[in-house]
């Protein structure tokens, strides 16, 4: 939470709706955050609630729960739980996606078809089907059933791990956390920590550590592939972001969840000129369509199309009053836009038969009629257009370049024919980048809105830190404008030259939540290029999640630790009941699989500490010490200062003038 006369959020357009709303007396999370305090006990793992001889409470004189359960083993539990539904969401969401290819492929979701063939003949080698001489659209059916068995495969390994360096191959072999199915791992965690089974905490988390390598190597970076070969892998595209995206004049309907199988059909629907024809007939001048979280993002990455908010902006973005209708699909969703959209005219529509909300309307999602199911609903909308009352729209917009595949990074470093990881590696070993992070996740009410993934960012680019990326954290960084190629001029100097030699900023937004596996791929790109170790463990690089709050980014957070990375996230630790747990999973992870996890809820602390790290890891590389002072003698402020000196009418030349310090 923002601390005393701190305003809530570092992005005014939500500070602003949040005024609105409670002048309006409309609640919202931001309130509901002030007037109930978390509970301590489960904050820091000390409940279990595993049977109904409890819920124990592990605190104060009570060293173990009824059945004799430790503080290590409820904490251990809980944190191995947060795992498993984590890694069931994203996998859920993976299996999808791979029944909508498999539904394409045989021709019975006719408003699909196959986008990227390349990828399809990337993913069928992974996953040992056979391409030779064969139709596309037939190795894609091939390609999503071998990705369906991936989820109930009993025995061996998952085959994308073939993905992963060699040398942590195997160090998941030698741990015997390398997953086995992505099915299999989730309800394994379930058995292990039911009442009475494993219990001891060291084998609780490794065996929660497989699960989440099972959600990273499998479930969400199958739902990354799948998603790119339905839908193309993304490009680098100019998009615009926040409230002011909304439309006085237009029908505005928002996405929001996280699958794009249905965004993607409502953004042709809306493209449809009868629907444009009927919302001018409704007295709209068109259809607006924008996205909220990581729908957003997936639209966003392949389309353009704007993002209005965050996690935290979804019940605010309903209290501007321009919104006609929402529609939802899965996970992130509050079941408070129901009675928030119950005060306006705002249509909120769930779609999937997992996530109903008692309110709403539903319209069930189908993709063997998909584009009919999305006119139903963008007509709904346009129906609504008319009962639009007040409005109140933030004026705030921000511009980024989004789209950063790996494939796209690979192609930028080197042309098609040269595309390679060679110029990132090289770049590290000079020492002109520092080193390279992810910083991805959520927002938390209980920290200020934004203000962590920003600040976090901003100083890693400061110090020639490379950034990528995803979720919600890429949204909120997006907003202040670090992620456009203007913002090349916060970098540090080495970093700032290959921005502007490349023409990308200082941050890539690689894609939603379950693209986080793109930075895995990214990764182990770097490892066997050459040049920085053989293993993900031996590149200079972090992961952070500092504004997290779902079960979901815990599971990612621990697949970066199980693949070698150190992993920082925000708040107090979710094991903080048992500092031999606390320390397991920083120390004792460290020592076993090369990554480790730590909660570290002061983001000034956290920079200091990732940094640190990277340079320890230059070091153990035997790479030259970073120094920045090395670059940034070259560079577009050069230009500038030349075009600045010609318009004031001082004669200079670039090639004969003294070289001025950069500022
Ligand atoms: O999957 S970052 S709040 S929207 S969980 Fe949710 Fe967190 Fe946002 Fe995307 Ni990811």
């Amino acid at each position: 939470m923002a601390r005393r006369n701190e305003s809530p959020s570092i992005d005014p357009s939500v500070v602003e709706m949040l005024e609105v709303a409670r002048e309006r007396g409309i609640e919202t999370a931001f309130d509901r955050a002030e007037a109930m305090r978390p509970c301590p006990i489960g904050h820091d793992g000390a409940c279990c609630k595993n049977c109904s001889m409890g819920p124990c409470r592990l605190v104060g004189k009570h060293d173990r729960g009824i059945c004799g359960a430790t503080r290590e083993t409820v904490a251990a539990r809980n944190l191995a739980r947060m795992i498993a539904a984590g890694a069931s969401a994203h996998s859920d969401h993976g299996r999808d996606m791979a029944l909508t290819l498999l539904a394409a492929a045989e021709g019975e979701a006719p408003d699909y078809t196959v986008r990227d063939a390349n990828k399809v003949l990337e993913v069928a080698e992974l996953l040992d089907v056979p391409t030779e001489g064969r139709e596309t659209m037939e190795i894609a059916k091939d390609v999503a059933e071998a990705a369906l068995a991936q989820f109930g495969q009993q025995k061996g390994e998952i085959l994308y791990l073939k993905r992963a360096p060699r040398k942590r191959q195997e160090v998941w072999r030698r741990a015997g956390i390398a997953p086995r199915g992505i099915d299999r791992e989730v309800v394994e965690i379930m058995h292990r920590t039911h009442v009475g089974n494993d219990q001891w905490y060291d084998s609780i988390l490794m065996a929660g550590l497989r699960t989440a390598l099972s959600d990273g190597w499998g479930g969400s970076m199958l739902s990354t592939d799948i998603t790119d070969i339905l839908f193309g892998s993304p490009v680098p595209l100019r998009a615009k972001v926040n409230m002011g995206m909304l439309s006085e004049d237009e029908v505005n309907i928002v996405v929001h969840g996280h699958e794009p199988v249905l965004s993607e059909m409502i953004l042709v629907a809306v493209n449809d000129p009868e629907m444009i024809e009927y919302a001018k007939s409704k007295g709209a001048k068109g259809v607006n369509l924008t996205g909220i979280c990581c729908t957003a993002n997936e639209t966003l990455m392949r389309q353009g199309v704007p993002t209005v908010g965050n996690f935290l902006s979804q019940e605010l973005a309903i209290v501007t009053g321009a919104i006609e209708l929402m529609i939802v699909d899965i996970q992130c969703i509050m079941q408070a836009l129901a009675p928030v959209a119950d005060q306006f005219h705002t249509i909120l529509v769930t779609t999937s038969p997992k996530a109903h909300i008692e309110g709403a309307t539903h319209v069930e999602f189908d993709e063997h009629r998909a584009l009919e199911i999305a006119k139903e609903i963008v007509k709904m909308g346009i129906d609504n257009f008319p009962n639009r009352k007040e409005t109140h729209i933030p004026k705030e917009v921000s511009h980024l370049v989004a789209g950063f595949s790996h494939e796209y990074i690979n192609y930028a470093l080197g042309g098609f024919y040269r595309g390679s990881f060679r110029p990132l590696n090289d770049a590290v070993i000079q020492g002109r980048l520092r080193g390279v992070a992810g910083v991805v996740g959520c927002n938390n009410v209980r920290t200020r809105h934004d203000y962590s993934h920003e600040y976090i960012t901003r100083e890693l680019i400061k110090n020639d830190v490379l950034v990528v990326m995803t979720g919600c954290g890429a949204i909120a960084c997006s907003k202040s404008g670090l992620l456009s190629p203007e913002a090349a001029e916060l970098a540090g100097p080495g970093l700032r030259e290959i921005c502007e030699a490349v023409g990308m900023p200082p941050v890539l937004h690689v894609g939603s939540c379950v693209d986080n596996t793109r930075i895995l791929t990214v990764l182990s790109q770097m490892a066997t290029e050459g040049g920085l170790g053989e293993d993900i463990a031996d590149i200079p690089v972090v992961g952070f999640a500092p504004e997290w709050m779902s079960e979901k980014a815990i599971s990612i957070g621990c697949y970066f630790v199980g693949s070698g990375v150190y992993t920082i996230f925000g708040s107090e630790s979710p094991v903080a009941n048992s500092s031999i747990v606390d320390r397991f999973i920083s120390e004792g992870w460290e020592e076993r699989i090369g990554g480790k996890l730590e909660f570290i809820p002061d983001p000034e602390e956290a920079v200091r500490r990732a940094l640190e790290h990277i340079d320890k890891k230059r070091a153990a590389l035997g790479l030259v010490e970073y120094d920045p002072t090395l670059f940034g003698q070259s560079g577009d402020w050069l230009m500038r200062k030349f075009i600045e000196a010609m318009e004031a009418g001082i004669p200079v030349s670039p090639y004969s003038a003294k070289i001025p310090t950069p500022v």
